[in-house]
């Protein structure tokens, strides 16, 4: 159906040796190999090399003499370096797409969009290298001037996960790039591929540019080479988005040297319909935030919270609108559904089936692994929904694969209550007319999550809001409004243009 062998030529990749076609030696590694299967089909890409020791050391090195050239480079023309990252990934969006959605296993129409995500991030970055503001104070001591400005941290650590293999660094790597940091990625050992064809496009801007192309480093591999980045305090800053075991481990190995991290972790994202929904606007909401992708974005919805007044109906629609759910090849746009990622994905759903039906949970719409020709890879599931109490072990657990509960309530406050009562706080939603009900869940006893919405689904997000969550979501923001703050250091300055030196609170200190 599509030709895996020429998308990869397009992006500048040889599947006999990916990384060393493109130049830098550490690209590929000399560590060991990690095998990109498809759970498209089943078939191996290609083999990459993970980084070893000597590699990492390769790449920091590269990545700290980099830096030392690209903080020079005023703002606005980091700023041009990356409208014009912007302009080759527009010219690559079919093959890159493409390659998302094989490697990976989501729909092409997602795949693009991922890579659409990636374009609207560059331009994002553009126009704010222009606006990296600091404020200025009224100082209190006179003919003083006083004002912070925000500097480079240096280098970025990226850990990105296998779901948005390429989306998520370019919102980490772009604001870090306008910022004046360096980038060091290490992307899903799920999903090299995708990661080395974004190096490719990078460094054919920055070689036309005449800038290092240690600007832009990779180190593929998979838990060891992330606490390379982890233990290494010459990484200023490392942004993760993952699983919040992993995020917990990096988190704390940042910080046992006092670096910074920036954590996007797991979700646990309901959504609540009260009696007046729009039931046209919400079951088309629910079932894309369920099943999209899947149910491996870290915003899938995972728990319906339904009023008992029209629980029936929904429950009703919602068998309706699955059964029409065309489960299969992702790069046909007649699916709904692709594959998992791997077979260790659909052991997981598997696993959480039976702790579901342990604990008491009844399937309202039945899960089952597909089996058949179109679903040899193995890793094609029937996305299920299950009637569960929240305080369910498993409800309360992140299993990334499309499984939603439905729980019931009776007055909004309940509701609310139980939404908040996982230990996750990515996102979340209200699918209501009544603007009491919508007002009561964004007020400060609402939502406890990092995204709360009204009346559109728990995915999906637009990049020009600050993306992350709190409690195990991990605090982090990362791409719009001013999430670039993350990637500098703030600087507080005062000068004195006096021929006196008044120091500050009224202190006398004369010699
Ligand atoms: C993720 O799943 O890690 O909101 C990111 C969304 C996307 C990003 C998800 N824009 O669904």
């Amino acid at each position: 159906m599509i030709d895996i062998q020429q998308i990869l030529t397009k992006l500048n990749i040889n599947p006999n040796n990916p990384g060393v076609s493109t130049g830098l030696k550490s690209w590929n590694g000399s560590g060991e190999i990690l095998e990109s299967y498809s759970p498209v089909d089943g078939k191996l890409i290609a083999e990459v090399h993970s980084a070893n020791p000597e590699d990492f050391e390769e790449v920091v090195e590269s990545a700290s003499q980099a830096f030392k050239i690209w903080r020079l480079v005023p703002a606005p023309k980091r700023g041009e370096i990356v409208r014009q990252i912007g302009e080759q990934l527009r010219g690559n969006k079919q093959e890159l797409g493409t390659l998302v959605s094989y490697e990976m296993g989501k729909s092409l129409q997602e795949g693009l969009g991922e890579v659409q995500e990636m374009i609207d991030i560059c331009d994002f970055a553009v126009g704010l290298s222009r606006q990296l503001y600091g404020l200025s104070m009224h100082s209190e001591r006179a003919q003083h001037r006083m004002y912070e400005q925000w500097q480079p941290l240096g280098i970025v650590g990226i850990i990105s996960a296998f779901n948005f293999p390429v989306a998520v660094w370019s919102w980490n790597a772009m604001l870090a790039w306008v910022c004046g940091d360096v980038c060091i990625w290490k992307p899903s050992e799920k999903t090299p591929l995708t990661a080395i064809a974004c190096q490719n496009i990078i460094q054919i801007v920055l070689k036309n540019n005449q800038l290092p192309e240690g600007i832009s480093g990779i180190v593929t591999g998979g838990q060891a080479v992330g606490e390379y980045l982890a233990d290494d305090s010459r990484i200023a800053l490392v942004s993760a988005t993952g699983s919040t075991r992993m995020g917990k481990a990096v988190g704390e190995a940042v910080a046992r040297r006092l670096g910074k991290s920036l954590l996007e972790l797991g979700g646990n994202n309901a959504i609540i319909v009260t009696p007046s929904a729009d039931l046209n606007v919400a079951i088309p909401g629910i079932v894309f935030g369920a099943v999209g992708t899947a149910g491996q974005r870290c915003t899938s919805t995972r728990r319906l919270i339904v009023h008992v007044d029209i629980y029936e109906e929904v429950k009703n629609r919602l068998i309706k609108a699955y059964a029409q759910l065309r489960i299969g090849n992702p790069l046909d746009e007649n699916n709904h559904v692709g594959p998992l990622i791997d077979t260790i994905a659909v052991d997981h759903y598997e696993d959480a089936i039976e702790k579901i039906r342990k604990e008491g949970g009844h399937f309202i719409i039945d899960p089952k692994v597909l089996k058949g020709d179109k679903y040899d890879s193995g890793c094609y599931v029937a996305p299920c929904v299950a009637e569960v109490e929240n305080d369910y072990f498993i409800v309360q657990t992140e299993t990334f694969a499309p499984i939603l509960y439905l729980i019931k309530y009776d007055n909004l406050d309940k509701a609310i209550e139980l939404q908040n009562a996982v230990p996750q706080g990515l996102s979340s939603s209200i699918f209501t007319l009544n603007i009491r009900e919508s007002e009561q869940f964004l007020s400060q006893t609402g939502s406890d999550c990092g995204i709360a919405n009204v009346n559109i689904g728990t995915s999906g997000a637009e990049i020009g809001g600050a993306f992350g969550g709190e409690k195990e979501t991990g605090g982090g923001r990362e791409s719009g409004s001013d999430a670039w703050k993350a990637y500098m250091r703030r600087q507080t300055t005062t000068i004195n243009y006096s021929a006196t030196l008044p120091l500050a609170q009224g202190i006398k200190f004369e010699i």
